[in-house]
């Protein structure tokens, strides 16, 4: 069960919330039921009033102060229970950025009662408060590191509660479900819907579909959240580091016309149609003496190894080598396009070898043929996927698993009532169904877990 660890709660907590450094406003938070007191030690406005006497959602300009002496001019927002992000009292203060005056105005505000605040603490309260559940949590730390911008709509969507929408609506099918079979256990109660037994067969079979279709979600919804490796491979000097730069629309890598140019790997994130890939490129791959070249070569084997979607180059200027067919038949299994690229030169690679391979003609050059390679690119990332629906989809391994167990426990419960078992038997089946559902939504949750999630956000979040 979730554990609402009173101590937590009673504490009034107090961040930073802006990143460190110069800029033209740092913010610090507080959340709690002293913040409005603590604000009234440290804040006075310009006409002299305290934070007490504002009203909930105003902001004052005016002066922080320590012992009587002003520290810093500041704005100071009120919100107060249970209006606020967190649902308690809070108080945000706009200070002039600057590591100084910001670390000033906390340690004030640390000094008059406020406890420094763990990293993701205030949505950790939103959510302990009840005003968030746990995927809407995720979702919060989702958008702030979304990639692409579908990414941030998946992350908004799921903030919004789209995907808690689709879960809380299984459950209740499952609670009645669960409260007629537990019912035919004990003795009817009067205010539940009695189903027939040929019934709940047919609505569990319609919850496991429901729920299959939702795992199926988590494939391109984790995608879109995580993004996808893509290796950029090939013998050296085929143009894999333009390859690169051309998707990136940046220089990143260094080009030059010297074969094994690239000695380590480079990765970066590109926005491919939406999709988040991590592109890597790899040191050319040949026979070589060279010490690094060859600890490079390595190197991008291993890569090789580790990707998603291979992009193989081949140079289309000069004629193919053994160089090229080994690396043509390593990754033929593998999910892969080969770039044929350098089209803008006369031709001299014969392509006659390599008719049906998923294949795209491009010089990384002159940006001829890139669209095409990104709708390949894309294509290969959803082909054999179910899209990522628009009403909300599972976006991380956590949420997977859950409802993977969900789903089994449904199946197990299907199972069940084919062969007339025990209505205590499928009972447990649906509380483990439950209960996992609850476990995605946070309301069956151990602190372990929320401890791992809330960690990964920053402080003042
Ligand atoms: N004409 C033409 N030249 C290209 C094209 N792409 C790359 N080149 C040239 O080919 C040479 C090698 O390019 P790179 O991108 O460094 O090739 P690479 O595969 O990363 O090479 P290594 O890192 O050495 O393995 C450079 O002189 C590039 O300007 C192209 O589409 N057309
Ligand atoms: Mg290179």
């Amino acid at each position: 069960m979730r554990k609402q660890s009173k101590i937590d709660l009673e504490d009034t907590i107090a961040a930073i919330s802006t990143p460190i450094g110069e800029g033209a406003i740092g913010i610090v938070r507080i959340s709690g039921k002293d913040a409005v007191k603590i604000a009234d030690v440290v804040f006075r406005s310009k006409k002299g009033k305290s934070p007490s006497g504002f009203c909930s959602f105003s902001t004052h300009y005016g002066y922080i102060y320590n012992k009587g002496a002003v520290v810093d001019e500041a704005l100071l927002t009120l919100m107060r229970a249970p209006k606020s992000y967190t649902k308690e009292d809070m108080v945000e203060i706009n200070c002039h950025s600057g590591i100084i005056p910001l670390r000033k105005a906390l340690e004030l505000v640390l000094d008059s009662g406020a406890r420094l605040a763990e990293p993701g603490e205030f949505t950790k309260r939103a959510f302990l408060n009840g005003r968030l559940d746990l995927t809407q949590a995720e979702a919060v730390l989702d958008i702030i590191r979304s990639k692409t911008e579908a990414s941030l709509r998946m992350a908004m969507g799921q903030l919004s509660g789209q995907l808690s929408f689709r879960l809380n609506d299984i459950k209740e099918r499952l609670l009645t479900v669960a409260a007629n079979v537990e019912a035919s256990i004990d003795f009817p109660e009067e205010d539940i819907e009695i189903i027939s037994e040929a019934n709940i067969k047919e609505r569990l079979e319609t919850i496991k579909d429901n729920l299959v279709k939702l795992l199926e979600s988590a494939e391109g919804g984790i995608i879109l959240r995580e993004g996808l490796t893509s290796v950029i491979c090939g013998k050296p000097n085929v143009g894999k580091s333009s390859l690169l730069n051309t998707l990136l629309q940046r220089d990143r890598a260094i080009v030059t016309h010297v074969p094994g140019t690239t000695r380590d790997a480079i990765e970066d994130l590109a926005n491919i149609n939406g999709i988040p890939f991590k592109l890597v490129d790899t040191a050319g791959i040949a026979p070589t003496e060279d010490l690094v070249e060859r600890e490079g070569i390595l190197r991008s084997r291993e890569r090789i190894e580790q990707a998603d979607l291979i992009l193989l180059v081949l140079d289309a200027s000069a004629e193919m080598t053994d160089e090229d067919r080994i690396l043509l038949s390593d990754t033929k299994d593998r999910p892969r396009i080969l770039v044929i690229n350098k089209i803008d030169l006369p031709r001299k690679m014969d392509l006659s070898t390599l008719e049906g391979n998923i294949m795209v003609e491009i010089s990384a050059k002159e940006g001829d043929g890139i669209d095409e390679l990104k709708k390949m690119m894309e294509r290969a990332v959803w082909s054999g996927r179910a899209a990522v629906p628009e009403g909300g989809a599972i976006t991380n391994l956590r949420q997977k698993q859950a409802l993977k167990n969900a789903s089994g426990a449904v199946e197990r419960a299907v199972e069940s009532v084919e062969k007339d078992l025990s209505p205590e038997l499928i009972a447990i089946e649906l509380r483990e169904a439950l209960d996992s559902i609850g476990e995605i939504t946070g309301e069956v949750v151990n602190d372990d877990i929320l401890e791992k999630i809330f960690s990964q956000f920053c402080i003042g979040k």
